[in-house]
This record gives C-alpha cells, sequence and structure tokens, in this order.
C-alpha cells in the first residue's frame, strides 16, 4: 500500500481532495475517528490539513488515516443552536474577513464575532470592505468609519472592488506567499475576489436576491486554490450567522478585544469583566470614544450571550 502525506484542498461531504506529495491529486474517504479534544465537530476533516493518505490500489482514491496536529483554524458553531462545531479552515496565515456596506450590508457585529474568532487563535486578519464601486457617496464614508475603527484597534483596513480591481494590488501583496483564507456573508464577492486573484479559475458567482439584498449561497464547499503569484486562497461558503466557539469561558472573551485587552490592567478590579464595575477603564475609555464604542458594545453583547441574528436587523432596516 502507498502512503503519502498531503494538504486537504477541497471537502465535499464525505470526499476530501488531497494534493499529495508526489504532486499528484487523490480523492479519498476517511478511516478511523479525528476526535477533538472538548469539542465536537461536524467534519472532522477540514481544508488546510495535513494528511497521511494510504492510496487505493490501482485507483486514483485514497483513505485519509491520519491527520497532523493543526497549527491553527477558524471555527464557528455549525448551526445558532447547535453544540457541534463547524471548522471553516486549518492551518492558516492570516484571515480576510470580506465585508460589504450593501448588497449585502455586513453589520460590525458580524466582523468583531469573526476577528474574535481568528484571535482566539492568534490569527492576523485583514478587513476587505469589497463592492467599493457600487458605494454612494455616503457609504463611502461610512466605508471610511470602519476603516477608522478597525485600523484604530489594529486590523488592515482595505476598500477593494473585486469587479474593477481597485486596490487589488494591497491585497495581493499581502496575500504573497501565505495561505488565507476569505470569510464572510454570502453575496459579499468572495468567489469574484479569487477570481480576480487568479483569472482563469472561474469559479461560479451567484447573484444577490433582489427581494432580501443577500447572496444565494452559491458556494457550498471551501477550497483551497493555488495563487500564480505564490500563496494560497480558500474560498469558503458564505455563512448567515458567525456562532461563536471559542467564547464559553466568558473571561477569556476580552484578551480577543486587543484594545480592551490592552486597558484591562487598568481596572480598579484585576478581574474585571468591564460590564458593571465601578472604576473599569475600558468602560471609560469607550464612553470618551479612546476605543471605538460599537466594539465595546458588541463586546457586551457578545458577554451576554446574544445572537448574531439581533443584529442584522439593525442593519438591514
Ligand atoms: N459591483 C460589484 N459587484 C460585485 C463585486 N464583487 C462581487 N460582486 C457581485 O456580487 C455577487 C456575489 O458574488 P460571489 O462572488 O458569488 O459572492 P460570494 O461571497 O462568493 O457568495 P457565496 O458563495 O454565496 O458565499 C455577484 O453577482 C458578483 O458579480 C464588486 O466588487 N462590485
Ligand atoms: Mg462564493
Ligand atoms: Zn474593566
Amino acid at each position: 500500500m502507498e502512503k503519502h502525506k498531503g494538504i486537504v484542498i477541497k471537502t465535499t461531504g464525505s470526499w476530501h481532495t488531497v494534493k499529495l506529495d508526489n504532486g499528484t491529486q487523490s480523492d479519498c474517504t476517511i478511516r478511523g475517528k479525528f476526535r477533538m479534544k472538548g469539542i465536537r465537530n461536524t467534519n472532522p476533516i477540514a481544508v488546510g490539513d495535513w494528511v497521511t493518505v494510504e492510496l487505493n490500489p490501482n485507483e486514483e482514491t485514497g483513505v485519509i488515516t491520519q491527520l497532523e496536529k493543526r497549527k491553527n483554524y477558524i471555527i464557528r458553531k455549525s448551526t445558532k443552536l447547535s453544540k457541534e462545531a463547524h471548522i471553516i479552515a486549518s492551518n492558516i496565515d492570516q484571515v480576510f474577513v470580506v465585508a460589504t456596506l450593501s448588497e449585502p450590508a455586513t453589520s460590525l457585529m458580524f466582523i468583531d464575532r469573526v476577528l474574535v474568532s481568528a484571535e482566539a487563535y492568534r490569527i492576523p486578519a485583514v478587513l476587505l470592505i469589497n463592492k467599493f464601486d457600487l458605494l454612494t457617496d455616503d457609504q463611502k464614508e461610512l466605508a471610511e468609519a470602519y476603516k477608522y475603527i478597525y485600523e484604530s484597534v489594529g486590523y488592515k483596513t482595505i476598500a477593494v472592488s473585486a469587479t474593477n480591481g481597485y486596490n487589488m494590488n494591497q491585497v495581493k501583496d499581502l496575500m504573497t506567499n501565505a495561505s488565507s483564507v476569505f470569510v464572510g456573508l454570502s453575496g459579499v464577492g468572495k468567489s469574484t475576489l479569487v477570481n480576480s486573484l487568479q483569472p482563469g479559475l472561474n469559479i461560479k458567482i451567484g447573484e444577490i436576491s433582489s427581494a432580501h439584498q443577500q447572496g444565494k449561497h452559491t458556494t457550498t464547499f471551501a477550497q483551497m486554490h493555488a495563487l500564480d503569484f505564490g500563496g494560497y486562497i480558500i474560498d469558503t461558503p458564505g455563512i448567515r450567522s458567525f456562532g461563536l466557539m471559542e467564547v464559553d469561558k466568558k473571561e477569556e472573551l476580552s484578551h480577543y478585544f486587543p484594545e480592551i485587552f490592552k486597558l484591562s490592567h487598568k481596572c480598579r478590579f484585576n478581574n474585571c469583566t468591564h460590564t458593571h464595575e465601578p472604576g473599569c477603564a475600558v468602560k471609560e475609555a469607550a464612553q470618551n470614544d479612546e476605543i471605538p464604542f460599537t466594539r465595546y458594545e458588541n463586546y457586551l453583547a457578545i458577554m451576554e450571550g446574544d445572537e448574531e441574528e439581533k443584529y442584522r436587523k439593525d442593519i438591514y432596516g
């Protein structure tokens, strides 16, 4: 039996496409249990995983028999009420949160949740505001406000247009020789961005439903694409809401808001949760606009256990 190491580049239910160390690709099933400590996940194997494959004799198919320890991963609750997790991608160098101000509108809450999830594994995150070509002057100002909020807390933020190429060179520079992943709502243009970065892939893109101004979940499986300028980009299915897994331990949440964490040593109580305590430096800074108030509000809401859907309504009107 021929054994190879390889990286998972596509997952479609029970089949996993693995790029092998001999340069070939193999569609593989799984043998064995790939359990994670303390977490039940719906997908045992994710795009980005390094695995060992046993090739089936005289066939292009194989079996995944071993999973290397993951360096990191982006994970979310698989559905709103579920305790199960879904690993979006693993072993990544950076997350690109793809947001849009219209068609569809992405809430700050959605962005903050993805950022929290990235921080939990110390994965650098960049915010892309796509469809810049569609924005009215007022919306351009709003895009500037987003940029101000997120750059002030340490996240590079770039307004881009996948369709006319605006600022795409900046994105290419960041992506070169790195393994990156796009995360965002359906219809924000993740697949269009991949097509723009790597012409010729012809990934299927979808319309925006005119009734709801939302995408139609065109991409259904995560897939890693090689970039000619060096590096890899993982396109993922759009998600409706980002259920956080990592913050069951509430006292840790502040660690995942860098600006809050930085201030917390100035709070009167060293176990301050920055919610109701007197002498809280974080609350004071938020009220004085020294840190973005929207981020502080979202921190409080996540502490309260609010679901993200609630916030989407605000922005859809
Ligand atoms: N005007 C404009 N339209 C864009 C831009 N980027 C994407 N679109 C359009 O937005 C729609 C959705 O694009 P997709 O690339 O399919 O979006 P997605 O994020 O991959 O969506 P899912 O696969 O459903 O998660 C398509 O009609 C694209 O043409 C952009 O920069 N400007
Ligand atoms: Mg897509
Ligand atoms: Zn505090």
